[in-house]
């Protein structure tokens, strides 16, 4: 039973007075208004489509909290094994739409094809609520356009979070995620004059309907200062006082996650810091009272913004600071909600899993030990052993630069007693692997936490999370299986396979087949039987829709969804031009549209796909000054749009160059009446989670052509396929997956493997880069100044990156295969739509596994030992 403070003689005035969820259109408009009235202190004669938004928010917001009241009982009283998520990235975008699908509640197929809409009468809530706001007199998806993006992450890392809360509610599993509430989620990206240019994220300018602020819950959290070892005397490992020497509050704001189809509401936890009250009254009696306000306000710079990286790790030191703002903060709630159990300290990792998304967390682990050591005066190893059966570790990448390393003056500085305790953990195990090699010291050299590195030592995050986990998982099977064989060999060795493990990513079906492509979803329910949409729960239902692969009038309806999809992502593009349009519309149905949206990187390679394009364009010009007809050119080089999006790191000159030179190959390219419209390149600015909703289901092709062994896995690569559209793709990441999913002739693979990218890299050191014809006349015709005729040499950068600096992308290595596979594209697009259409269905077909339900029951299973709490039915 859970403790209340309410004596017992007063329940029947609380249960008489129980709030009630509105379940009818009629129900919710009540809500509606009064919240318009009351909450905004609105009326009929001044609420417009903002206000709208935030009514609808807060009414369906109501629903969530009873829900989410009654889930955090309901675990609490089960008292069974719950799991925590921790990232410092969640990129969640809107929250009101997801909302509405997930309140669906009805999993009987009897109340399907009911009249009357309630949210229990199958599948309508999301048109329940569409009808009760067109008779409120407002446009449901202009009211949904309000929403600004809850964009706290950089891209695929927050992201997977995103999906994953929503999987573990969905499952019932009681987790909570733990992250950081940045006032600047990820910069707003504007494109002026073809550059990218960085804007304020201001997500929270108006009151947020999807956070709670609790107040109450406030952490004290501190840095700096030194160690008192007065109580351990000269004992090593013996509990000691760290005075900490700056103390800031994390206040805790937390957002409901709802699960689809149950009445779960798990908890995302976000933590702001906020000055202490504690005045430096020093400072204030000494009269240097500014210094002393200055101090207080240095508080609140901890979570003020999101840094900007994606697989790039910088060292600085408030990035070092949110850390352990957000790890201290998240380890004392945990431990606070532990010791209310009454359990024996040896129980913590039957009741705790503690994930750790990437290295950003691994601070956790040291926390925890010294919670366990300096505070609640455990023996080190029997906290050791606690911590190491609490913590799993998720890798996100191979590449170095990404790689987290802290420079232990940094450190010391900030965190000394942190700083004390990495080295004690460090010492034993470099004792145990001593034991286990003997005379292998330069095993120990390598292994060791603790780099010896000029000018400084360094701290090696990932080392230091998988000695403090019981196991390390890779995203796909690929990079599961790389990370074993280079960065953590050693480790391998040392622990054996068995703590390796790997977790194929996925994604949520929710957001990204239902909520971002509604026609397809309804064409899915309808063909396959399921109105109450019970696929999005067990995706290999769509595995019915393989016999329709080759119906023609079935692949007609396939085809107007994609149509309609197209036409959608071409008003939002016009849109974006000031209202001009770029796609001719009366060809959409013959255009293929081609895309590429994912963050800017040089090892993602947007830079070979706009060579290619380039390629294709002087190809075409050729034909025309050779004497081909129009019409020849169009047989060979058929319509086609190639689109582009992503943002670049601010500081990474490379990505910022590739984005300048899409966008001045469009400039030159749009304009150039001669093509009669037949290619087109559109820089999409601004890309995010709620543009990724109009732009995935409008792909007939997207592009995931990293470099093999260079992406870990991506998910946008799910994303398109789950939504028809084929994929141009490297063996790399979860490509090899999807391959082995759908079936090779559904997915267009080309490019070297990643076992021979080491013997390629070492053939350009050694020998200047030989050049194939066609990447030849690219790289000449851009440095001509074709592409930017006031600056001939603005490009040099990136030409001479593969002519000169070793082609470290292997984009010369890639570049035939490349454009050979885009050849075959256009001819199975334009001369046999049925194939192409057929290839599309079976894609959906067997997507399934890449549902995050299926990765989140996999975490249980396999790492979490965590089992779901289901609601009464
Ligand atoms: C991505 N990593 C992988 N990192 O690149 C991608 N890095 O292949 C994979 O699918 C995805 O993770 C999910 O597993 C990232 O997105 C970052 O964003 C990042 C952020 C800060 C520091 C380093």
């Amino acid at each position: 039973a859970i403790d209340t403070m309410i004596p017992l003689q007063s329940r029947e005035i609380w249960n008489k007075h129980r709030v009630k969820k509105f379940n009818t259109g009629d129900e919710f408009q009540e809500k509606f208004i009064s919240h318009v009235e009351w909450t905004l202190a609105r009326s009929l004669y001044n609420c417009d489509d903002l206000a709208a938004y935030q009514a609808t928010s807060e009414s369906v917001r109501d629903n969530l909290v009873i829900d989410w009241n009654k889930t955090q009982q309901r675990q609490t009283a089960r008292d069974s094994k719950r799991v925590y998520y921790l990232s410092l990235e969640f990129l969640m975008g809107r929250a009101l739409d997801n909302a509405i699908i997930n309140m669906q509640t009805d999993t009987s197929e009897k109340d399907v094809g009911e009249t009357k809409e309630t949210l229990t009468s199958g599948n309508t809530s999301r048109e329940m609520i569409k009808n009760a706001i067109g008779q409120l007199g407002f446009n449901f998806e202009d009211v949904l356009e309000q929403e600004p993006d809850a964009a706290l992450g950089n891209g695929g890392l927050g992201r997977l979070a995103a999906c994953f809360v929503d999987s573990m509610a969905t499952g019932d599993y009681p987790a909570w995620g733990y992250g950081l509430r940045y006032q600047y989620g990820i910069f707003a990206q504007k494109i002026i004059n073809g550059y990218q240019v960085e804007t304020p994220d201001y997500w929270l300018n108006f009151a947020n309907p999807w956070e709670v602020e609790r107040s109450e819950i406030q952490v004290p959290i501190n840095f700096y200062g030194y160690v008192d070892r007065a109580q351990s005397g000269s004992s090593t490992l013996a509990p000691v006082d760290w005075i900490g020497g700056e103390r800031v509050l994390a206040v805790a704001y937390d957002m409901p996650i709802p699960g689809f189809k149950t009445s779960t509401v798990n908890n995302l936890r976000l933590w702001s810091a906020k000055p202490t009250t504690e005045f430096d009254f020093s400072k204030f009696n000494s009269g240097d009272y500014k210094n002393s306000v200055e101090q207080q306000q240095r508080a609140e710079s901890i979570t003020a913004v999101l840094y900007p990286n994606d697989n790039f790790e910088q060292g600085k030191e408030l990035r070092l600071k949110q850390q352990y703002f957000w790890c201290a903060a998240s380890l004392h709630d945990i431990v606070r909600r532990f010791k209310k159990s009454r359990r024996p300290w040896s129980e913590f990792p039957d009741q705790i899993a503690i994930q750790l998304n990437d290295t950003h967390p691994t601070l956790a682990v040291v926390e925890l030990q010294r919670v366990l050591v300096d505070l609640e005066k455990l023996d080190w190893h029997e906290a050791w052993d606690i911590v190491t059966k609490t913590f799993a570790y998720t890798n996100h990448t191979v590449m170095q630069e990404a790689l987290e390393k802290w420079p232990i003056g940094l450190f010391g500085r900030l965190l000394p007693r942190h700083l004390e305790i990495i080295f004690d953990i460090n010492w034993f195990f470099l004792k145990a692997v001593e034991e286990k090699f003997q005379h292998d010291v330069d095993l120990l050299g390598r292994v060791s936490i603790i780099e010896e590195a000029s000018p400084e030592r360094q701290i090696r995050m990932a080392f230091l999370a998988i000695v403090g986990s019981h196991k390390v998982n890779g995203v796909a099977e690929l990079h599961s299986d790389l990370i074993k064989t280079t960065i953590f060999q050693d480790f391998v060795k040392i622990y054996g396979p068995n703590k390796f493990t790997n977790v194929t990513n996925g994604i949520t079906p929710r957001r990204w087949l239902k909520q971002a492509n509604p026609k397809l979803a309804q064409l899915i329910s309808d063909t396959i039987d399921d109105r109450a949409d019970n696929y999005l729960l067990d995706m290999s239902k769509l595995t019915a829709l393989a016999k329709f692969a080759e119906d023609e009038t079935f692949q007609s309806k396939w085809n107007d969804v994609k149509q309609f999809n197209k036409l959608r992502l071409a008003d939002l593009i016009k849109k974006l031009n000031g209202g001009v349009d770029i796609i001719e519309r009366d060809h959409i149905r013959n255009t293929l549209f081609d895309i590429q949206v994912k963050r800017i990187h040089e090892y993602k390679r947007q830079q070979m796909n706009i060579f290619g394009v380039i390629y294709r364009y002087l190809s075409m010009k050729e034909m025309l000054s050779s004497g081909s007809s129009i019409e020849e050119v169009a047989e060979k080089y058929p319509r086609k749009v190639s689109i582009f999006g992503g943002k670049s790191a601010p500081g990474y000159y490379m990505a910022k160059l590739i984005i300048k030179l899409i966008n001045s190959v469009g400039d030159v390219i749009n304009k150039d009446d001669e093509i009669k419209d037949l290619l087109k390149v559109v820089f999409i600015p601004d890309y995010n989670v709620s543009k990724a909703e109009i732009i995935i289901p409008a792909s007939d092709l997207s592009e995931h052509i990293s470099t093999a062994g260079t992406e870990a896995s991506g998910t946008s690569n799910m994303k398109f396929v789950m939504n028809g559209g084929l994929i141009i793709g490297t063996v790399d990441g979860a490509n090899v997956e999807i391959t082995r999913e759908i079936g090779e002739d559904n997915i267009f693979l080309f490019g070297n493997l990643s076992e021979n990218v080491d013997e390629l890299r070492f053939n350009h050191q050694y020998h200047s880069t030989k050049l194939p014809e066609s990447l030849n006349k690219v790289l000449n015709v851009i440095e001509s100044g074709a592409f930017s005729p006031e600056n001939p040499s603005e490009f040099k950068a990136l030409t001479d990156s593969v002519k000169y600096h070793g082609d470290y992308y292997l984009v010369s290595d890639d570049f035939d295969s490349y454009v050979a596979t885009q050849e075959l594209v256009d001819q199975v697009y334009h001369k046999d739509k049925a194939a192409w259409l057929k290839k599309s269905i079976l894609s959906v077909a067997n997507v399934g596994f890449f549902s995050s339900d299926r990765c989140i029951e996999e975490y249980a299973d396999t790492i979490w030992n965590a089992e779901p709490v289901k609601p009464e039915t």
